[in-house]
């Protein structure tokens, strides 16, 4: 049996991941700063699959490190890696950002997505085999009005992606990054500071993607013969063509 360590699993994409990956029975190593929430996950999914849960925030590097490196023996290989924490903060014009968030959305989603890499990348060597599945966003392919850190984050994810499959060629190591549109998490809660009715209008008047919908992907994306890479994929809810176009009923 394969072990998934996904990170951001207590909510949004990550946990639709656990949840799916489980079907496959793939075990699970479920990653977040909510003890409480990466409990009810274990209970939920542990009749399936073995689950470990690890609590750390992917900007404290001692953390990350001794987390990964206390997993018990059972857990100790990682087939597969899916980088998937982040968030973004704030949508402000860039002569009005707020300093606070751009560390967090620097130190989050690219340098915590660098630090868990490079605890779980020695074992994957050693196994000269393996999966990294980084979640970027169509904001590390287009940048739109007000995005500005929140895309540069993305697009670091995206250069990471690419610059991690070349490297990684040589140790038969598959890298791949997933780019979704708009998808209803609590992604936006989170960008508007708990501001709820404002986060909810940005889903309104259309039909998003749903977790789920990604789940269902990445779980595609990990089930396919060892020889298939899926190196870039962007997805969209129907409604969306682009970051600033979204076809929304009046
Ligand atoms: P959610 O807010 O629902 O989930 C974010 C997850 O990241 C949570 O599990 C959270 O866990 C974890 N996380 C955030 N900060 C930290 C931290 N400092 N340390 C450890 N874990 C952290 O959002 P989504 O599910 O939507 O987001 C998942 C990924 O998808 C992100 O990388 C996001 O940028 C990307 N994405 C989202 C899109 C969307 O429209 N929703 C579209 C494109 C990409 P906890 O708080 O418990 O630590
Ligand atoms: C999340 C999608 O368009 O809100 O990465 O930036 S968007």
């Amino acid at each position: 049996m394969k072990t998934a360590l996904i990170t951001g699993a207590t909510s949004g994409i990550g946990k639709s991941t656990a949840i799916e990956l489980a079907k496959h029975n793939i075990n699970l190593v479920i990653c977040g700063r909510r003890q409480e929430r990466l409990d009810d996950l274990q209970k939920e999914l542990s009749s399936t699959v073995k689950v470990h849960t690890l609590c750390f925030d992917v900007r404290d590097k001692e953390s990350v490190f001794k987390s990964i490196e206390s997993l018990p023996t059972e857990f100790g290989t990682i087939d597969i890696l899916i980088n998937n924490a982040g968030n973004a903060h704030g949508l402000d014009p860039i002569q009005t950002g707020s300093v606070d968030d751009w560390d967090a959305m620097i130190d989050i989603n690219v340098k915590g997505l660098l630090y868990v890499s490079k605890a779980i990348m020695p074992k994957m060597i050693d196994q000269k085999s393996g999966h990294i599945i980084n979640i970027g966003s169509i904001a590390g392919k287009e940048v739109y009005p007000n995005g500005n850190v929140y895309c540069a984050s993305k697009y670091a994810v995206d250069a990471i992606n690419k610059g991690m499959r070349l490297d990684l060629n040589q140790y038969g190591i598959r890298v791949g990054a997933i780019h979704p549109g708009l998808v209803e998490t609590e992604f936006s809660n989170v960008r508007f500071k708990s501001d709820d009715q404002r986060a909810d209008s940005v889903y309104k008047g259309f039909d998003p993607l749903t977790p789920e919908d990604i789940a269902d992907i990445i779980s595609f994306v990990v089930t396919r013969p060892y020889r298939v890479n899926i190196a870039d994929l962007v997805v969209f809810p129907t409604a969306q063509a682009s970051s600033t176009i979204v076809k929304k009923k009046l």
